[in-house]
C-alpha cells in the first residue's frame, strides 16, 4: 500500500503538471477554431441580411431597419449589428454595439487576428462585411457576436482535460502498481525460494514450486553461490557458533532443506508400555536420543527402531508408524518387529556376546555362534528393507547407529545407491589383531564400508579401524584424507566425540546443591557432613565396577581415617540380564560390596551402598550434585557420558571427577584426575586426593571441564556429522555435473 502511494502520487502530480501546461495550447487552438467558425457564421448572416437590408435602405425606413436588426439580435450569440453607409457617418446600429466600433475605424476590424474585442460580458467577435450593392457601394455591415460561450467552453474543456489526465494517471498508476506488485511478489518469492533452496529447483513431485520461468536460467547458479557463501561462512564461524537445539535446527534447515533424513537405531526414542488399562509413554534416558531428536524435528524425518514396548503395536498405524513426540508430533517412528528368536540371535547373541566384548578389551571372551550370525544378517536385512520403504527420495540421508547394524550400511547402499549413509560406532574399535577374532570380520568390515561417513569417538578408534581394513581387505586406504575406497565406494573415517545436551534441562539442576547433599545423605542413612562418592553405570563388566570397589577397599586400607567417614554410592542399572556373563558380573559386584562392607562397616556407615536399579535422570543428577567425588573407572569405553553429566550437574563448580584413562572422555577432560582402573593403589591415591582437594583447585578444574562440555556438546556432535554429509553431497553433485572425479 505504502509502495502504491509512493508511486501513484508523484505520477498524478506529473500528469497534473502536464495537464496544466497543455491547457493554454488547447485554449488557443479552440479559440482559433471558434473564430474561424464565427467568421463563417458572420459572412453567412451578412449574405442572408443583404437583400432585406438593401430593400429597407432603399425605402429609407430607419425604424424598420432597427426593428430588423433587433429581431436578428435575439439570437443569443449575436450581440450587436451596425451599418455604416460611409466611413464618415455614424452607424445605424443596435444599442448594444460597443462604442469602440466606429464607422471611421472599420478597417481596424477588417485585419486578420483583430476580430476580438474584450468587454465586460466577455470577448466579442467583430466582423465587418461589405454590402454587395450598387446603391451603397461603400456600405459596411458590422456583426458583433458574443464569445463568452468560448470562454465557458474553454473552461469546460480545461476541466475535462484535467479530469482526463487525472483518470489517465489513475489508470496508468493502477496498472503499473498491479504489474509491479505481481512482479515484486514474484521476485520476492523467487528470492526466498532461492535462499531457502526451495521452489525453483524443487524436484518434480516434491511439492508445488512457484512457476517463475524467468528465474530458471540463473536460479541454479545463484542458489549454489548462496550455499557456498553460507557454507564458507559457517566453516569460518563454526567455532563461534553456540550449539543449541535451535542453532542445530536452524543450520540443518539451511543446510539440509527438504532433505529426507532417516535414523536407524536398535532402541526407540519413545516406548509405549502397558500399565494395567493405561498406555504409558517412556523416554529412555539416552544421550543418543537427546542428540538426534533435534535433527528429526528439524527435518521431520523418520526414526526406524525395534518396537520393544508392550503397547508398541497398539499405537501404530497400518504401516507400523507412530507420530512423536506424543504431545506435539514432529517426526515419526517406524517400528520393526522382531521375533524372540531374532532378538536372541541378533541382539543378545551376535551384538552383545560377540561384537560388544570383541570391541571392548575388557577380558571377557567374545562368543560367536553361526546361528546368531544368521539372525544378525537377517535382522540387518529387515532394517534395510524398512529404510528402503521409508525413504521418500532416492538419496536420503541415513544415520545408522551402533554395532547392532554393522551390515546395514552396505545393504542400504545396495537398495539405495545414492543414499548418504552416516554410521556412528558408539563403542571402541579394537586393534586389528583383536578384531581378527571375529569369524565374519571381512563381512563386518565390508558392511561398514557401505557408509559414506563412518564416525568414532576418538582418533585412536579411527586409526584402529583403518588399520584393520588395511590388514584384512583389498581396499585403498588414504591416510592423508582418512578415506577408504572399497568396491568402488569411498568412505570417510572421521572423529566425532559425542557429548551431552548443554545446558542440562532446568529440571535437572532445579534442586540446590545443599538440598541434594542433605537429601541423598538422609536417604542412605549417612550423617550430614559425611564424604560421598558416586558411580552411575549400567551393570556392565566394561564399566570397571569391580575395579572401583577394589580401589575403595585399598583407600580404606591405606588411609583408615576414611573408614566410617566416607561412603561410595553405586547406582547400577540392570542391563542385558539374559546374558550369562552379565549375571555372573552382577553376582560378583554384589558379593564384593557385601565383603568390603563386612570388613569396614563396624565403625559407622558402610563404605559401599549398592543400588541395583534404574533411576530417572533427575535422580541421577541429584546424586551427582550431592557427591564430593564421581568415579568413572571403565576398563574400556567409547566415550562415557556419565563423566560429562557429572560435570554438567556441578554448576556450583565443586566436586572432583576421577576418570579412567581408557574412556574416550579422558581425551577431552584432562582436568579430571586421570587413573588406570587396573591400578588399585593409584586409584586409592586418587580417591584420597579428591577427598582432600582444596575448594579452589576443585573450582579451577571444574570450570575448565564445564567450558569444554558446554562448547563441545551433543548438538555440535550431530551438527558436525550432518554438515560433513551435506558438503559431501554438494561435492558429489558437482562431480555428477562436471563428470569429473577429481577437482
Ligand atoms: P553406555 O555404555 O550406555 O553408552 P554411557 O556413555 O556412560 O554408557 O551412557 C550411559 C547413560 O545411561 C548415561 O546417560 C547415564 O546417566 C545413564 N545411566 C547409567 N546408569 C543409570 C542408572 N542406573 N539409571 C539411570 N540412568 C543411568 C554407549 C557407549 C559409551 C558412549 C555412549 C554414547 O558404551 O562409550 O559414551 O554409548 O555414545
Amino acid at each position: 500500500m505504502r509502495l502504491s502511494l509512493r508511486f501513484v502520487l508523484p505520477l498524478m502530480l506529473v500528469l497534473a503538471g502536464i495537464a496544466w501546461a497543455v491547457a493554454p495550447l488547447v485554449d488557443r487552438l479552440t479559440l482559433s477554431w471558434f473564430v474561424r467558425d464565427l467568421d463563417a457564421r458572420s459572412s453567412l448572416l451578412a449574405s442572408a441580411m443583404q437583400e432585406p437590408l438593401q430593400e429597407q435602405l432603399a425605402a429609407g425606413k430607419k425604424a424598420k431597419i432597427m426593428e430588423f436588426f433587433n429581431r436578428i439580435t435575439r439570437d443569443e450569440r449575436l450581440f450587436a449589428i451596425g451599418y455604416c453607409a460611409a466611413p464618415t457617418g455614424t452607424a445605424l446600429a443596435t444599442r448594444s454595439l460597443p462604442a469602440e466600433i466606429r464607422c471611421a475605424e472599420l478597417e481596424r476590424w477588417e485585419r486578420p487576428r483583430n476580430h476580438l474585442l474584450p468587454s465586460d460580458q466577455g470577448p466579442l467577435h467583430v466582423s465587418v462585411q461589405p454590402m454587395v450593392s450598387e446603391a451603397a457601394p461603400a456600405g459596411r455591415l458590422v456583426l458583433v457576436q458574443d464569445m463568452s460561450f468560448v470562454t465557458r467552453r474553454s473552461e469546460e474543456t480545461k476541466q475535462y482535460l484535467f479530469y482526463l489526465f487525472m483518470g489517465l494517471a489513475a489508470v496508468v498508476s493502477l496498472i503499473t502498481v498491479i504489474i509491479a506488485q505481481l512482479s515484486w511478489r514474484g521476485w520476492i518469492a523467487g528470492m526466498r525460494a532461492l535462499l531457502h533452496g526451495e521452489g525453483l529447483l524443487r524436484q518434480p513431485g516434491s511439492g508445488a514450486a512457484p512457476n517463475l520461468p524467468g528465474f530458471k536460467p540463473i536460479a541454479r547458479d545463484l542458489q549454489r553461490l548462496i550455499r557456498e557463501l553460507e557454507s564458507d561462512a559457517r566453516a569460518r564461524d563454526e567455532d563461534q557458533i553456540t550449539w543449541t537445539p535451535e542453532s542445530l535446527r536452524a543450520i540443518l534447515r539451511g543446510e539440509l532443506r527438504g532433505e529426507d533424513v532417516i535414523v536407524v537405531s536398535n532402541r526407540e526414542p519413545y516406548v509405549h508400555q502397558r500399565r494395567g488399562d493405561r498406555i504409558e509413554v517412556q523416554r529412555p534416558a539416552s544421550g543418543l536420543v537427546t542428540a538426534l531428536e533435534p535433527i528429526m524435528r528439524a527435518c521431520s524425518g523418520t526414526w526406524i527402531a525395534h518396537g520393544s514396548g508392550s503397547a508398541d503395536r497398539d499405537v501404530v498405524d497400518k504401516h507400523d508408524r507412530v507420530a512423536v513426540p506424543p504431545e506435539k508430533p514432529a517426526y515419526r517412528i517406524r517400528r520393526v518387529w522382531l521375533s524372540a528368536e531374532e532378538e536372541a540371535g541378533y541382539y543378545y547373541g551376535f551384538a552383545n556376546e560377540g561384537l560388544w566384548p570383541l570391541c571392548h578389551i575388557a577380558h571377557v571372551r567374545p562368543t560367536f555362534r553361526s546361528g546368531d550370525w544368521t539372525q544378525y544378517v537377517a535382522v540387518n536385512r529387515k532394517f534395510a528393507k524398512a529404510v528402503a520403504s521409508e525413504a521418500k527420495t532416492k538419496n536420503p540421508i541415513v544415520l545408522v547407529q551402533d554395532y547392532h547394524f554393522a551390515l546395514l550400511p552396505n545393504m542400504i547402499h545396495e537398495e539405495l545407491p545414492n543414499a548418504t549413509v552416516i554410521t556412528f560406532w558408539h563403542i571402541p574399535w579394537p586393534n586389528p589383531e583383536s578384531f581378527a577374532i571375529c569369524p565374519w570380520r571381512d563381512e563386518v568390515l565390508a558392511g561398514l564400508l557401505g557408509s559414506s561417513i563412518l564416525g568414532f569417538h576418538t582418533q585412536f578408534h579411527c586409526n584402529n579401524f583403518v588399520d584393520t581394513v588395511d590388514r584384512f581387505l583389498e581396499a585403498r586406504v588414504d591416510r592423508e584424507s582418512f578415506t577408504v575406497s572399497f568396491g568402488g565406494k569411498l568412505t570417510a573415517v572421521r572423529r566425532y566425540p559425542i557429548s551431552i545436551a548443554w545446558p542440562p534441562e532446568a529440571e535437572m539442576v532445579q534442586k540446590s546443591v545443599p538440598d541434594c547433599r542433605s537429601s541423598v545423605r538422609r536417604l542412605s542413612d549417612l550423617p550430614p557432613e559425611h564424604k560421598l562418592g558416586v558411580g552411575v553405570d549400567r551393570l556392565d563388566y566394561t564399566k570397571g565396577i569391580v575395579e572401583r570397589f577394589r580401589a575403595i577397599e585399598r583407600l580404606l586400607e591405606l588411609n583408615p581415617e576414611w573408614v566410617g567417614r566416607f561412603t561410595f554410592v553405586q547406582v547400577a542399572a540392570p542391563t542385558r540380564a539374559g546374558i550369562e556373563e552379565y549375571q555372573h558380573h552382577e553376582a560378583q559386584v554384589r558379593a564384593m560390596a557385601t565383603r568390603i562392607n563386612g570388613r569396614f562397616a563396624r565403625r559407622g556407615p558402610p563404605p559401599i551402598v549398592l543400588k541395583v536399579e534404574h533411576h530417572e535422570p533427575r535422580d541421577v543428577y541429584e546424586y551427582f550434585r550431592a557427591a564430593d567425588v564421581c568415579f568413572v573407572s571403565s576398563l574400556h569405553d567409547g566415550m562415557n557420558l556419565v563423566a560429562k553429566e557429572f560435570v554438567a550437574a556441578r554448576d556450583d563448580e565443586r566436586g572432583v571427577l576421577i576418570l579412567s584413562q581408557f574412556t574416550g572422555a579422558a581425551r577431552e577432560l584432562p582436568e579430571a584426575v586421570i587413573v588406570n582402573p587396573y591400578d588399585a593403589d593409584q586409584c586409592a591415591a586418587a580417591l584420597h586426593l579428591a577427598l582432600t582437594m582444596p575448594a579452589d583447585e576443585q573450582r579451577d578444574r571444574m570450570r575448565l571441564m564445564r567450558g569444554l562440555v558446554a562448547e563441545f556438546n551433543v548438538f555440535r556432535w550431530a551438527g558436525r556429522m550432518l554438515l560433513d554429509a551435506a558438503s559431501m553431497r554438494r561435492r558429489d553433485r558437482l562431480i555428477v555435473k562436471t563428470g569429473r572425479g577429481e577437482t
